[in-house]
């Protein structure tokens, strides 16, 4: 095989290994050799489709283990990995494959339809394998040489909207995602003794290049979940040793009555991360199991830049420290000077887990990646005195919701173009559930009627459910600041 920095950092060496890896409840179990030689039949289908090193290979599709292998396989294939969330509608699909020119796009067989006519080739993977794509790959070989990539080759694509709300896509090098994982796994104390309980997405970092990319490089296993259903994790726990997860996972573990110190007997560690968690729920989740939850920080652009110690006070209220490798400096947002400790300013993060910049969009990346190597993240914050970062607010305009993040713009574009609507302003209130959920102040034009329900369905073919308010309140005008800006804040306080 030639170097593949990331397919060798993550399963080199491990094309004949007979050892569980994945384990799928009411389904198969999936042997590292297994996975490997998927990979590799996949591969050479891609190769065969005319699939280039380079090119990227977009997919949109219920997880599965045939997606993760699709994943290595474009890895091994020198192609872009651009995974897409499967609530995305296809409006919202059309705007990554336009911007991204995929060779190849995987979709879901009952959404095959809706794109009938895109210039990818057009490929499809069910939940449960079924689809066009493996019935082709039934074919190839499972040998396959990898195309060569370096480390500072594209190994993936990923969209996010930074803080300017447009839809970008994060350019992440191989080694990123490698350099990255090996901190995580050393940072965290994986070994092949681990066993992942595995509920995320794999359409984003957090499932994808944190969670999975771990347990390949510590030889570990995973009891492969397809979604975060709550019966589901209480069978499973017990069964565990490690569980990562969005805070609206622990809050509804916390609130099942046979979620108990018992049933995780067996789990040594339990990892919050891609939105804040409430203070309460550390002390609730420490109160009934006795473990102190493990939050760290992360982003698309950036992979994890920190982490609460594994050993050591693990602090509530804070993401940690910086991981090795990585600097965090705190600027001031307007000049960006640096801070001193204990001063809030803007996070600033460089490191080899630092992305390569926005795809196609050089203006972009000048704005938030600075000529010494800084990203700029949006995120307002302070270190302390024991040099614990804080996350104290965000200055781009976001809100999290079950560890989602909605861009408040495309929602407001989209509202402002409904007949009868002058403006909008959407925001993030207080959600016990899920964190924040999406809030809409709607001003009309006069004799204008609009209810919630109308709203929704008026938006729901253009954007994915999850970003569909919840709520609507029907204003006369925003409140404004001096400059004319919508005080978001004042909408919050007012209406959450
Ligand atoms: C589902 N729905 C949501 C969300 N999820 N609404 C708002 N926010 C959400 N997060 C809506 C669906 O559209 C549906 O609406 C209804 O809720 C029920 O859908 P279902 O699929 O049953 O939802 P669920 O099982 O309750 O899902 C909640 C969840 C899930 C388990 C919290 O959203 C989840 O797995 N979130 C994890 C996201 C994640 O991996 N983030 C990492 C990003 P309707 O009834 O109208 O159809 S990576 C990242 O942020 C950085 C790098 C980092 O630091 O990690
Ligand atoms: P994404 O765009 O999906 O990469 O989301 C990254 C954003 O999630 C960060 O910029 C933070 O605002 C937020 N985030 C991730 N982890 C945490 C955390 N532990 N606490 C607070 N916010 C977080």
């Amino acid at each position: 095989m030639g170097a593949n920095h990331l397919f060798d950092g993550l399963l080199g060496g491990r094309e004949t290994d007979s050892r569980i890896l994945l384990r799928v409840p009411d389904g198969d179990d999936w042997s590292y050799a297994e996975l490997v030689g998927l990979s590799g039949r996949l591969a050479n289908l891609l190769q065969a489709q005319g699939v280039e090193p380079g090119d990227r290979v977009a997919v949109q599709v219920t997880k599965s283990v045939q997606a993760i292998a699709l994943y290595l396989a474009t890895v091994r294939a020198g192609a872009v990995f651009l995974p897409l969330n499967t609530a995305y509608t296809r409006a919202e699909v059309e705007y990554f494959l336009e911007d991204a020119e995929p060779a190849m796009f995987v979709c879901a067989s009952d959404r095959a339809a809706e794109f009938d006519g895109i210039e990818a080739r057009v490929l499809t993977l069910d939940g449960d394998g079924g689809g066009s794509l493996m019935p082709a790959a039934e074919n190839m070989t499972p040998d396959f040489t990898n195309v060569e990539r370096a480390p500072q080759d594209l190994a993936a694509i990923l969209y996010t909207s930074g803080t300017t709300g447009l839809s970008k896509g994060a350019m992440l090098s191989h080694d990123n995602l490698l350099s990255n994982a090996l901190t995580l796994v050393d940072y965290w104390r994986f070994t092949s003794a681990d066993v992942l309980l595995h509920a995320l997405p794999i359409f984003h970092t957090h499932g994808l290049f944190v969670a999975t990319n771990i347990i390949l490089i510590c030889g570990g296993s995973m009891i492969f979940l397809a979604r975060f259903d709550l019966d589901a994790m209480i069978e499973q726990l017990p069964r565990a040793t490690s569980l990562m997860g969005v805070p609206t996972f622990y809050t509804r573990l916390l609130a099942d009555d046979r979620f108990d110190r018992e049933l995780v007997a067996h789990v040594r560690l339990f990892v919050s991360g891609s939105a804040p968690m409430l203070p309460e729920t550390h002390v609730q989740f420490e109160q009934a199991t006795g473990h102190r939850i493990l939050e760290r920080y992360g982003m698309t652009e950036t992979n994890m830049n920190t982490s609460n110690p594994y050993e050591g006070e693990r602090r509530v209220g804070s993401v940690g420290f910086p991981l090795p490798g990585v600097e965090i400096n705190i600027t001031d947002p307007e000049s960006g000077t640096t801070l001193a400790d204990g001063e809030t300013g803007m996070i600033e993060v460089r490191g080899p887990n630092v992305f390569l910049g926005y795809w196609r969009k050089p203006e972009k990346t000048a704005l938030e990646l600075r000529a010494n190597g800084f990203f700029i993240t949006g995120d307002m914050g302070m270190i302390d005195s024991d040099g614990y970062v804080h996350i104290l607010g965000r200055e781009k305009d976001l809100v999290i919701s079950g560890g989602y993040n909605i861009y408040p713009k495309q929602i407001e574009t989209e509202i402002d173009a409904l007949d009868g609507v002058l403006e909008s302003a959407v925001f993030g209130i207080p959600d016990p559930d899920l964190g924040e959920a999406v809030a809409a102040a709607v001003v009309l034009e006069d004799g204008a009627t609009l209810d919630q329900e109308q709203l929704n369905a008026a938006l729901k073919p253009l954007l994915a459910r999850f970003k569909l308010p919840r709520k609507l309140v029907l204003l006369d005008e925003l409140p404004r600041n001096a400059m004319g800006k919508v005080q978001k804040n004042v909408l919050r306080d007012r209406y959450g």
